[in-house]
């Protein structure tokens, strides 16, 4: 018979994974000293746990599939903690295999004696520990169905070491693949179409769940039949084609009130595999104008009328819930209705254009008095940026201009990654290269977030792998400093400090830091600057870094 831990790695290979993320200890050992037997399953090492997770995470939305990570005994665990919540919220399929130590020690209460799932079990959508050797294959199979079922999450796998040395019964069992059904009754369907054809305003906001299941042509469709306007929330995949007219932008995951202000003026709002409200600061009076109806669906029944009552809430698979809608609302489609729907639409695009211009009017006048401005420090980095790059981002308050000016028309090609846990850009973007090895990689982060996770680069160094890195370096916590300020609007008092924000004293050289690790780096502080550091970088092979110091101030 087999040893247990062939037996699992057999089961990994059979079940079409391709790697192992992981930051290793003795625990897991028998992994270690098996791998090179499994061609398939190669292994990224990782030197911290919140980056191999980073990783695992971004893999697994490049791939859509779940991802494996190994994290060694409770420490390992405990530093992946804030990652695994990312991996939570974000509702990203990742296996989480944590080993510790062997059962016939627990009395010694000995080395890293702990409780894996009492530290785990809060940040994991499910806990599942193999205690009896037998059961080990069963018990990772259920691990995989568990993550891979929405909704989608980490699922701790714990195993005490022996319990992978042990001789086991093989057995060449596949995971089941759960299909979701439309679950959207055909009377239903029509009573929703009936409000949305009689709507004067309606709206459609979009978060993960779109993407998940590759629907964002179908929103956009929707949106041009029935004139809607199109915003994300709760973004870390595209969820909508980004440079569609009559996509709006995503909203803000901090305060709410503005985004509860714009989403108040729907008289139909279609909520499509978002959370409603869940932004750092809810707007606790609510998103849905009085007498407006609130349409949700999502392939989560948790989020169907979780905050705010839906009008109708449909559970299934997006994708096919949204097909449903679609074909139901061109077969209803009257010329009246198409009218009014082309007059929004035509509306909404000018709009959106207009809001363009407005803002390259207004950064551009700031960027006249300010060299370093954000928007002139991306438009020249944008210059570098082709169309078939993979873009993945966690560039925080320098956001909007990187998405001004990147060109992102693919959405299978953008990641932003939301910042829960600050420092799951860069991890993120190694498992999107990883992934998507023909492409080139940009990972942009802010400071702050990059140093979180600076050992990131030693593993793309090591692996060679083809990516850009850009530290969107405002040598600050800003996005801390502005909700100070919304703070102290609030209770009154302004100061004009902002204490333990400013990333300086000293300020961090992102240029030796990379080169320490061997990453090619390079600063810019002007336009002009970017534009000669990125001739220089963008021939090099391997992975690169290009230190973006942009402008800190407040108010642009
Ligand atoms: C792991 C973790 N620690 C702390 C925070 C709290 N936090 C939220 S935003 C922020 C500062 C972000 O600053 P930076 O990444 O430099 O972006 P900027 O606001 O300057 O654009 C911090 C520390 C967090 N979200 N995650």
């Amino acid at each position: 018979m087999p040893l247990a831990i062939d037996v699992l790695l057999g089961q990994l290979v059979r079940n079409g994974f391709t790697a192992v993320f992981g930051n290793p200890g003795t625990f897991e050992q028998a992994l270690l000293d098996r791998l090179d037997r499994y061609p398939q399953l190669r292994y990224v090492l990782c030197l911290h746990e919140s980056v191999a997770i980073g990783i695992g995470i971004g893999y697994a939305r490049v791939l859509k599939r779940p991802a494996f990570i190994q994290l060694h005994g409770s420490v390992g665990l405990g530093n992946g903690v804030g990652m695994l919540l990312e991996a939570k919220q974000s509702k990203t399929p990742v296996v989480v295999y944590v080993g510790e130590n062997s059962q016939y020690d627990e009395a010694f209460q000995g080395f890293l004696a702990s409780d894996l799932p009492q530290i785990g079990g809060p940040v994991c959508k499910a806990t599942v520990r193999v205690t009896v050797p037998d059961q080990l294959t069963r018990q990772l199979r259920r691990a995989i169905q568990i993550a891979m079922t929405p909704p989608f999450g980490p699922v701790l796998f714990a195993v005490p070491m022996e319990v992978l040395e042990y001789q086991i019964a093989a057995d060449d069992a596949h995971v089941t693949d759960i299909c979701l059904s439309g679950g959207a009754a055909v009377e239903n369907v029509a009573r929703a179409v009936d409000w949305m054809l009689s709507a004067e305003r309606p709206m459609i906001v979009v978060g993960d769940a779109v993407a998940w299941t590759g629907a964002q042509s179908i929103v956009r469709d929707l949106s041009h039949l029935v004139g809607a306007p199109v915003y994300g929330l709760g973004w870390t995949m595209c969820d909508a084609i980004y440079d569609d007219p009559l996509f709006q932008e995503p909203l803000t995951h901090a305060v709410g009130m503005g985004n509860a202000k714009l989403l108040r003026e729907a008289d139909v709002l279609l909520v499509i595999g978002s959370p409603l409200a869940w932004e750092v600061i809810p707007d606790r009076d609510g998103y849905v104008a009085l007498g407006a109806k609130l349409l949700q669906i999502d392939s989560d029944p948790n989020e169907l009328g979780r905050n705010f009552p839906a009008d109708l809430a449909f559970y299934g698979e997006v994708r096919q819930v949204l097909a449903q809608f679609l074909h139901t609302i061109q077969h209803a489609a009257t010329a009246d209705f198409i009218n009014r729907a082309t007059l929004r639409r035509d509306t909404l695009r000018e709009r959106r254009l207009a809001r363009r211009r407005d803002l390259e009017v207004r950064w551009g006048v700031a960027a006249k008095a300010t060299k370093n401005h954000p928007f002139a420090m991306f438009a020249a980095l944008a210059e570098f940026i082709r169309c078939d790059d993979l873009v993945f981002e966690e560039a925080m308050t320098a956001q909007p201009f990187l998405r001004h000016t990147f060109p992102l028309s693919d959405p299978e090609l953008y990641y932003p990654a939301l910042s829960r846990c600050l420092g799951a850009g860069w991890p993120g973007a190694v498992g999107a290269a990883l992934a998507n090895p023909g492409a080139r990689v940009v990972a942009v982060s802010s400071d702050g977030a990059a140093m979180y996770v600076p050992q990131t680069l030693w593993t793309a160094a090591h692996l060679d792998l083809n990516m850009l890195f850009v530290v969107a370096n405002n040598f600050s916590y800003r996005v801390l400093k502005l909700n100070l300020n919304e703070f102290r609007n609030r209770i009154g008092g302004h100061r004009g400090d902002y204490p333990f924000m400013d990333l300086t004293r000293p300020s961090i050289n992102f240029v030796h830091l990379a080169s320490s690790m061997g990453v090619k780096a390079l600063a810019a502080t002007t336009p002009d600057e970017v534009r000669s550091a990125m001739t220089r970088l963008t021939p090099e092979k391997g992975p690169r870094l290009l230190d973006l110091q942009i402008s800190g101030e407040l108010d642009y």
